[in-house]
Parts: structure tokens; C-alpha cells; sequence
């Protein structure tokens, strides 16, 4: 199939699911055209089945917003008619999923016909799309996606519960590539970052409000109190700097590392023992994925999607929004002993496996099949 996935090229975590899922299905046989402003983050290599094709939008002093939207649509036209793509996947609603519609309709008035597969992701629904100011354009363009898929049940739920949707939504989990992931608790050069006896703690996100990055630094001031601790920062955003004074202003600067954007989480998920992940609201929870699948169990907290990834008392503990004393506790529990420490890595481990990209992926091309033989019906 000749498939078109348009996505945001940012590390956020839509941009690397699309990624990583245009990636698999071009080693299934399938060719794929990423349509988007720039390379995507995890897209490295481009090869016979892989294309990159970049929307620009010239810069034109008379508009104070340069219209992305209508750039895009036109260059969805363009590319499904040059390579004759047979369906457009779209990540992230705004503006993604309207911007295909309109494609779909230019397209339409020359006599080709094209279905759109619509990926609900979180903030395109919880905090941004909900929002008065774009309300009516997203319901739109959900209704008029000719298949609609969310990444959690919880994102489905806020979804049905938010807009007035008459599509079904199916519910397509995030996945993981677990043969990435897979170097065993080896020791992973952790003496770079780390004394022996010390854990390391990991957290990974963009550093927006969302994630209560003052969170991720209280609990870790708790845990090193009680055991010698290193804290991880990996990412950029927002909230850095405030977090780098508040880690200043407790005393434990020396014991947070920041390390700014990475394509190298494997291996920094290689040597950490805990993931952090405290959360106003989480849709999924990619990060918290990719760290069980390094075998790191993950403290969370309960809401949105994260009990449908991280299973407490399993792969980790979930608590309340706020509860630091809460994930504090969880946490040390989990570090303390060894014994506990690596039944918990193994449980986070086997507990990655329900996403494996090879039961998940499946789930997309039965969608693209399915949303195709209905469409060529009609
Ligand atoms: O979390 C972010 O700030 C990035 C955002 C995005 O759109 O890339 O992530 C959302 O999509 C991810 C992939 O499906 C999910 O794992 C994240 O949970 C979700 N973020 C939120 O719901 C806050």
C-alpha cells in the first residue's frame, strides 16, 4: 500500500509513534511518504520505501501567521497524485486532520479519491482541541476522517466526552520496538554517570506544564535523602530552567544532570533503575513505555492513559496528581533492596511486551485495509 503519514517532526511523542510506525510498515512491503515541515526526529535513514517530502510555507510579510494549514493541503494534493498514495494517515488532529479534508476534497473535484486515517493523541484533544477556538474546526475534521484511531481507551473516553463524535474510535495502543530495547541490565557505561552505589533516576519529557517538572525534582529530593541517588533530566522545554533553580534551591544541583534533547534514550534508559513520570494528564505515555521496555519500572501518576500502560504494584507504582510523598514512598520502596529492584525491572520488562510493535502494527494496516475497502464502496 502507498500510504501517507503526516505528523509533527518534534520529538513529542505523536511525532516519534508516527515515526517509528511509517518506519515498520515500510519493512512490511508498504511505501510511505512522511509529509511534513521538516525530517522527523527518529527518521534517519531514507530508503526505497521511505520518503520524506517537506511542506514549505514561504514567508510572506503581509500575513502575520503563515498559513501551514493551507501549504500542507496543497502539498498532500501534489504528493498523493506524484506517487499516487492510496491513503493519508494523519497524526495530531490540529491541524493535521483538517488540512487532509481539504486535500481530500481538491483531490476529489479532479476525480481521485483518497481515505483519511485520523490518530487521536492527547493534547490535540485534552488541552488544545477542546478549547473553544478550535472546538467546532477539530470536531469537523474528526467526523470527516474516515477512520479515526486513539492511543488509550482513557483518550477515546475524553474524546466521546468532549466533542460530538459520530465516528467510531477505534483504540490502537502505542507500541514499541522491543529488539531496541533489548541489551539485557548489562552494566551500559552507567560509571560514566554514576558511583556504584548510587540509582539512577530517569525522566524524559519536552518540559511543559503538563508534565509538573517541580514534581519530578521533589520526589527526587525525597528519594535521595534516602538512598544515593543521581536524577536524569533528558529533554528541553518551558519548564528547564525553573527546574535547574529549584534543584539549585534544594541543594542538590550536583545530583541532577540535565542533559538536554537526545536521540540516544536507549541508552540512557540502559542505566537508569526508576523512571519518573508525574503528570497532570498523559493520554499514553510514551516515555514510560520505552523505559519499561529497557526494563525500568516507572512512578507515575493515575491519570489519563498511564494505568492502561504502567500496572501498579507491577511495573511500577501509580499515585494521585500531586501525591509526592506518595510516588517518594513508592519509589524507595522499589530502590531499596535489590531483590525488589530487579523483580520490578523484570515484571516492567514483560509488561512492555503487550506492546509489542509487532501486535500493534498489525492493528493499523487491518484499519488501512478496512477503511479502504469501505471507502472504494461508497
Ligand atoms: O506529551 C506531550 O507533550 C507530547 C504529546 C504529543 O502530541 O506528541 O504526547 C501525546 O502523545 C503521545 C503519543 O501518543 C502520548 O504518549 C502522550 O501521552 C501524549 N501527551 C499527553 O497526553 C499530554
Amino acid at each position: 500500500m502507498k500510504i501517507g503519514i503526516v505528523c509533527y517532526p518534534t520529538f513529542g511523542g505523536s511525532g516519534v509513534v508516527a515515526t517509528e510506525l511509517g518506519l515498520e510498515l515500510s519493512k512490511r512491503g508498504h511505501e510511505i511518504h512522511f509529509i511534513t515541515y521538516s525530517q522527523p526526529v527518529r527518521l534517519e535513514l531514507l530508503s526505497k520505501n521511505v520518503h520524506f517530502h517537506e511542506v514549505h510555507v514561504p514567508e510572506y510579510p503581509l500575513f502575520l501567521y503563515q498559513p501551514y494549514e493551507l501549504a500542507l493541503s496543497s502539498k498532500l494534493v501534489d504528493m498523493v497524485k506524484l506517487h499516487d498514495i492510496e491513503l493519508l494517515h494523519v497524526h495530531y488532529a490540529i491541524p493535521h486532520a483538517y488540512a487532509a479534508y481539504m486535500a481530500q476534497q481538491m483531490l476529489k473535484e479532479e476525480g481521485i479519491r483518497v481515505p483519511i486515517v485520523t490518530t487521536l493523541h492527547g493534547t490535540d484533544i485534552t488541552l488544545v482541541g477542546s478549547h473553544p477556538f478550535y472546538k467546532p474546526a477539530v470536531t469537523f475534521s474528526i467526523n470527516k476522517s474516515d477512520a479515526v484511531t486513539s492511543v488509550s481507551d482513557s483518550l477515546k473516553q475524553d474524546t466521546l466526552r468532549l466533542f460530538n463524535i459520530k465516528k467510531n474510535i477505534h483504540v490502537v495502543p502505542n507500541f514499541i520496538d522491543l529488539e531496541k530495547h533489548s541489551h539485557d541490565f548489562t552494566d551500559c557505561q552507567r560509571g560514566m554517570m554514576a558511583n556504584e552505589d548510587e540509582r539512577i533516576i530517569t525522566h524524559i519529557s519536552n518540559f511543559r506544564d503538563v508534565k509538573r517538572i517541580p514534581d519530578v525534582v521533589k520526589v527526587f529530593y525525597n528519594i535521595q535523602k534516602e538512598l544515593p541517588a543521581k536524577l536524569m533530566m533528558v529533554g528541553e522545554g518551558p519548564e528547564k530552567e525553573a527546574a535547574e533553580r529549584l534543584a539549585e534551591d534544594l541543594g542538590i544541583a550536583e545530583r541532577v544532570v540535565f542533559l538536554g534533547n537526545s536521540n540516544e534514550i536507549d541508552r540512557i534508559l540502559c542505566f537508569s533503575d526508576l523512571f519518573l513520570l508525574p503528570s497532570q494528564t498523559e493520554s499514553f505515555g510514551l516515555a514510560a513505555l520505552e523505559a519499561m521496555a529497557s526494563g525500568v519500572p516507572v512512578i507515575s501518576t493515575n491519570t489519563g492513559g498511564l494505568p492502561e500502560v504502567n500496572e501498579d504494584g507491577y511495573s511500577g507504582y501509580l499515585s494521585d496528581v500531586n501525591a509526592i510523598k506518595d510516588m517518594s514512598a513508592n519509589a524507595v520502596k522499589i530502590l531499596s533492596d535489590k531483590t525488589t529492584l530487579d523483580k520490578f525491572k523484570a515484571n516492567a520488562k514483560a509488561q512492555s511486551q503487550k506492546f509489542d510493535l509487532h501486535t500493534i502494527v498489525p492493528m493499523y494496516e487491518n484499519i488501512y485495509e478496512e477503511t479502504l475497502k469501505k471507502f472504494m464502496v461508497h
